[in-house]
């Protein structure tokens, strides 16, 4: 079909208002965040309702358009921008928006997969109750974008990545029709695990429309505390005391290299530092518990015990919230200021929590012997052994030089990573970025079970092409 036959058609199922012709209204959505990758599209496709996503799948089916599915363009793989071609379509769900049902005694929220990740989460308490995922671009990613890339985040160690908080799912399946599996139950052993295998597959096997999500109860009690310590490893002794102590109430537990700071405090001069002193290694804890838990003071005396023994060199407990919201945002702030200071290699591993200092050891050693030009920024979700081990290099990098040093620095780290039993993709998913990193790692068997499971749903191979498989 000709390009403007396909737009014409398009916009008669969507709306005039649905489509996006013009190349600059369209630059946004044809550009990744990190800015590294950058397509083109005949349009951008942003239908409102479910009955609209089917409407246009049926159509992009029909014509054999290959379809690129976007929420809030947040992603980190590349995975939601389109290629060079020109031939696909993106199909941007940043319209469909409705809170579709708060139920409080099922303790679900069933929204449409457009829906502002912190939208959900304010949802959540206007109902008195907590939708746990975090993330530092909430107020731009979308829950379906969370869905499709099955999202970590900063609180997974208590209550699980974005899989673990979906109860129920709506599809829209590659050909246009539509899978309504928007149940809100706990309990479903009928049949195969369907919604399991859409979050996470990014955008490659259909395109999620709606989801019924799992509420907590409000944790009211809340303490937040910074500490500085001399190595990973006393890092994560003070994770499993803390997590002996304080059980599930240990919320979020996130470490970050002294470089994650000095990227920071090198850009500007009032870079706030939440403790006096230079340190190798900080972590940010954040304790979550009931109203009558007193539970500043509790961690104070337990962070004062693990400073005496010498297991951490200083802690700070916030004493107000002013002061715990600036702790996060000194966490929050660190991809920001790794775009401002460099170019960054991203890496996005996880490996058990136990062997993660070793890891350190072996991958800093490395990485210093065969790449003394890059920085290592190493931060992450140490309570769930999820760490983003990046490596900086000057603005300035010519283009080719940048792509051949990523290149042998992901072989470097990526196989220590997997020889100590670890995986290259942990929450963001593996787009465009990590594909030929998955072909290398993964075993023939299982790279033949996901081709398999691609072919049969997704016969045309239209659904996000060239992410992911
Ligand atoms: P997009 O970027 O639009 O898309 C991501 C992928 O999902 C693409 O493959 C796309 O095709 C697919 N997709 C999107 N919507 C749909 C849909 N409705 N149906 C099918 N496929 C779809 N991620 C974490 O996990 N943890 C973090 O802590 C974290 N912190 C971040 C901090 C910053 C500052 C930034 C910029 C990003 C961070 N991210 C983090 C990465 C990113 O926010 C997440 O991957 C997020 O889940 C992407 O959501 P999105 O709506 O922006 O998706
Ligand atoms: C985070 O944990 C995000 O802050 C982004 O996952 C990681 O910038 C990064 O590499
Ligand atoms: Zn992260």
């Amino acid at each position: 079909m000709h390009a403007r036959d396909l737009i014409g058609g398009l916009s008669h199922l969507v709306g005039e208002a649905g489509v996006i012709r013009d190349p600059d209204e369209q630059a946004s959505y044809l550009r990744d965040w990190l800015g590294r990758y950058e397509g083109r599209t005949p349009v951008v496709v942003r239908p409102r309702t479910t009955t609209e996503v089917s409407a246009v799948m049926r159509l992009c089916h029909q014509t054999g358009t290959p379809v690129v599915p976007q929420g809030g363009n947040t992603g980190m793989s590349g995975g939601a921008t389109p290629d060079a071609s020109g031939a696909q379509v993106v199909l941007s769900l940043s319209r469909m928006t409705r809170i579709r049902e708060v139920d409080t005694i099922n303790n679900t929220l069933t929204v449409d997969a457009g829906v502002l990740l912190a939208d959900v989460q304010r949802a959540a308490h206007e109902a008195a109750r907590h939708f746990p995922l975090s993330l530092g671009a909430q107020g731009q990613c979308t829950i379906g974008g969370n869905l499709a890339t099955n999202a970590g985040g900063t609180a997974v160690l208590r209550y699980g990545n974005a899989r673990e908080l979906t109860l129920g799912l709506e599809v829209v399946l590659p050909d246009g029709r539509v899978w309504d599996g928007l149940r809100g139950l706990r309990k479903d052993n009928a049949g195969y695990d369907l919604k399991s295998l859409f979050i996470g597959s990014e955008g490659t096997l259909g395109v999620i429309t709606g989801a019924v999500l799992k509420l907590s109860p409000l944790a009211p009690a809340c303490a937040v505390a910074w500490v500085g310590a001399s190595t990973p490893a006393s890092i994560v002794a003070l994770l499993t005391s803390l997590q002996a102590t304080f059980g599930q109430s240990v919320t979020a537990f996130e470490m970050m290299s002294a470089s994650c700071l000095d990227i920071d405090a090198a850009q500007r001069d009032d870079a706030p530092m939440p403790l006096r002193d230079a340190h190798a290694y900080h972590a940010l804890i954040e304790l979550a518990g009931t109203p009558d838990d007193d539970l500043a003071d509790r961690l104070r005396q337990a962070l004062a015990l693990a400073t005496q023994s010498g297991t951490i060199d200083d802690a700070q407990v916030a004493d107000d919230a002013a002061r715990a919201a600036m702790m996060w945002r000194v966490r929050e702030g660190i991809s920001q200021a790794q775009v401002r200071g460099g170019k960054a290699i991203k890496h996005d591993i996880a490996l058990p929590i136990s062997r993660l200092a070793a890891f350190i050891d072996e991958a800093d050693a490395a990485v210093a012997a065969r790449f003394p030009q890059a920085s290592v920024i190493n931060f992450g979700h140490v309570g769930d052994g999820n760490l983003h081990y990046n490596a900086l290099l000057p603005l300035d990098i010519p283009d080719d030089d940048f792509a051949r040093l990523t290149t042998s620095l992901n072989l470097c780290v990526h196989d220590i990573v997997v020889q100590r039993g670890g995986t290259i993709s942990a929450e963001h998913g593996v787009g465009q970025l990590r594909r030929d990193a998955l072909r290398r790692y993964k075993s023939p068997v299982e790279m033949d079970l996901m081709l398999m499971i691609k072919r049969a749903l997704d016969p045309n191979q239209l659904m996000n092409p060239g992410k992911l498989l």
